[in-house]
């Protein structure tokens, strides 16, 4: 398969310390792979679903104590304390290790230990990246094959390069004994006892996000956790767009959107590059160009229907593995909350029990059928509203960055940063009530800078440093927007119709790219005109609601400002002082 000494160094140290039965490479072939769907049927890892309906689809379920990320668990691991965030776990780099080792320890006896060479990126693209996961879980294998490209011609592209190691087991989910522990001065990431997406399909936030936003501040470059979306406009021009919003905030739904009625009849169309990860460098015309590491989606199912996201949906018809969704025994497919108003009559719930709705467990809360952070892995192929440019070599050129967040209050609709310090500002103060993506409490407002709190890699007041000294580097900025879809009422319910509605707001966002459209300026930058989102053809929302939902109010603000300054304190003396100034900025405007 390689000579690539260091693979097979790698290789040989893990045999020795895992002691596994077999070593199976992953060639990356569709013969080997369906022997291996074959097998994890087999051994009920996953259930075949109907062929006619959902070809080659299968269901997963996960062990109840591992559904979703877990943050409290997760480890960056350096030789400074400092080199890591507080506000985020902290091991010694030989601490780490030596504790690990003795949890890999013959982890994998009896076990087969499966190679997988994976690329992040295009293969062969100068700005892909190579990583080498080792694991005893096929689920892991089926899911990295979709989520990235596997197989030999990785390790032809490596040659005798360099790589990013990655060893997993899933052990025996003891939670207690979980680990997710990145190692950036190493190149390198250990995952242990569980068996649930982001905590084990190690390119995909372990890689692409922590080490490489660590590779990205060394090299000059950043790895955000953003969505990458084409908006063709009725002369055929394409504008693109990078937004962070946290975890299970509306990245993928925003990625695939469908234009309203009224702008498809005009022309309008949008295009998906990526709905989770951006890697993002200076071009040499000085934009900043972006590229989507990932080869599928690992989206969010619940809500999601032929209404609210149906090139998502679309996107799951084939080849796709569904996690702890549930299944319809009448006809072998899967049903989610929000799937369909009408609940099937036969579902066997996420847990494997027979579903009846209505039930309610010992808290009083409805069981569901579905677990909230249940997903689908799919392949980007399957997107209907795929981009042209979705392999291209250099990426799309960003016309905008929108940071946004689930906020029932405070934060409007949208708003416009001021420059490119301010919009760094805009970016590390956001704030959003958390979800079902990490274990812990739901619907808690927490500051989640950049979406990527539980993704940098490093200390984060070097990480806001980084995007300060970014904006020196690019001399054509895109301009930093921030929005805000979740604004309730005082029944709490959502104000603004959301999903394909939200274009209004990013034809906003571009025509201010382009000068063409006006604004009002606030202490916290500048809004649209009402008069200026487009609510043609949109039931219930008046020029009043527009301006409901876009209102700036000053207390709720200058108690955000308290909200900030605590947080910057706790992230400590490495937050650049061009912050603390925007900060002061705003704390005058607000008086
Ligand atoms: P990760 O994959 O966890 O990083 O999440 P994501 O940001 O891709 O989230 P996703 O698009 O899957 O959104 C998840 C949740 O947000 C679902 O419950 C959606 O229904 C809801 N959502 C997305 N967009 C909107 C919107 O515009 N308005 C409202 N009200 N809800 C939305
Ligand atoms: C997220 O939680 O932001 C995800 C899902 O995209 S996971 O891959 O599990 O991290
Ligand atoms: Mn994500």
């Amino acid at each position: 398969m390689t000579d690539n000494k260091k693979v097979l160094k790698f290789i040989e140290d893990t045999k020795a310390l895992c002691n596994p039965d077999k070593v199976v490479w992953i060639d990356g072939s569709e013969e080997q792979l369906n022997s291996l769907r074959a097998l994890a049927v087999k051994e009920n890892i996953l259930i075949k679903l109907n062929e006619e309906k959902l070809p080659g689809c299968y269901l997963h379920r996960t062990c109840v104590n591992d559904v979703a990320r877990v943050e409290g668990r997760t480890f960056i691991c350096s030789k400074v304390k400092e080199d890591s965030s507080p506000i985020n776990n902290w091991m010694e780099t030989g601490e780490a290790l030596k504790m690990l080792n003795g949890l890999f320890k013959n982890v994998y006896s009896g076990r087969t230990m499966y190679v997988i060479p994976y690329s992040m990126g295009a293969i062969g693209s100068k700005f892909s990246k190579i990583g080498i996961e080792l694991t005893d879980s096929v689920y892991v294998v089926l899911n990295m094959a979709i989520m990235t490209r596997v197989g030999q011609k990785v390790l032809d592209a490596l040659a005798d390069g360099d790589f990013i190691k990655g060893l997993h087991s899933y052990a025996d989910l003891d939670e207690e004994k979980r680990y997710i522990c990145q190692f950036p001065e190493e190149n390198l990431i250990m995952s242990i006892n569980s068996n649930y997406g982001g905590n084990v399909l190690l390119g995909k936030k372990c890689f692409a996000l922590r080490i490489a936003s660590y590779l990205g501040k060394t090299e000059g470059w950043m790895a955000e956790h953003m969505l990458i979306l084409g908006i063709e406009n009725p002369k055929g021009e394409i504008k693109y767009v990078a937004a962070a919003f946290p975890s299970a905030c509306g990245k993928t739904n925003l990625a695939m959107i469908i234009p309203p009625e009224i702008y498809k009849k005009k022309g309008y169309k949008c295009w998906c590059v990526g709905d989770d990860i951006a890697w993002i460098r200076v071009g040499k015309d000085g934009r900043l160009w972006a590229v989507n590491p990932e080869n599928g989606f690992f989206g969010v199912a619940p809500g999601t229907n032929m209404k609210s996201n149906p090139n998502a949906l679309l996107s799951t018809k084939k080849n796709t593995i569904f996690t702890n969704v549930a299944l319809n025994t009448d006809d072998n497919t899967v049903w989610w909350e929000g799937l369909t108003k009408e609940v099937p009559e036969h579902l066997i719930d996420w847990k494997g029990n027979k579903y009846v709705a209505g039930r309610v467990d010992e808290n009083g809360k409805p069981i569901k059928a579905a677990h909230p952070n249940s997903r689908f892995t799919a392949p980007t192929v399957n997107c209907p509203c795929l981009s042209d440019q979705f392999e291209a070599q250099d990426g799309v050129p960003l016309s905008a960055i929108i940071f946004g967040g689930r906020r029932a209050k405070t934060a409007p609709l949208v708003y416009q940063s001021k420059d490119w310090n301010n919009g760094v500002f805009v970016g590390s103060i956001m704030a959003s009530e958390t979800t079902a993506a990490a274990t812990g409490a739901v619907g808690v407002v927490r500051r989640d800078p950049m979406a990527m709190r539980p993704f940098v890699g490093y200390n984060m007041g070097d990480y806001f440093a980084h995007w300060i000294e970014m904006g020196d580097k690019i001399a054509n900025k895109p301009k930093i927007f921030n929005v805000n879809w979740f604004r309730t009422d005082k029944d709490g319910n959502f104000i603004w119709p959301g999903f394909g509605e939200n274009l209004r707001v990013i034809e906003w966002i571009l025509d201010r790219c382009e000068n063409k459209v006006d604004a009002v300026e606030t202490p916290i930058g500048f809004v649209p005109k009402a008069e200026d989102i487009n609510i043609e053809g949109l039931d219930g929302i008046t020029k009043d609601t527009v301006k409901e939902l876009l209102s700036v109010d000053k207390e709720s603000w200058t108690e955000e400002t308290k909200g900030i300054e605590q947080f910057y304190k706790e992230i400590g003396d490495r937050v650049p002082k061009e912050l603390y100034a925007e900060l002061e900025e705003l704390k005058k405007k607000l008086k």
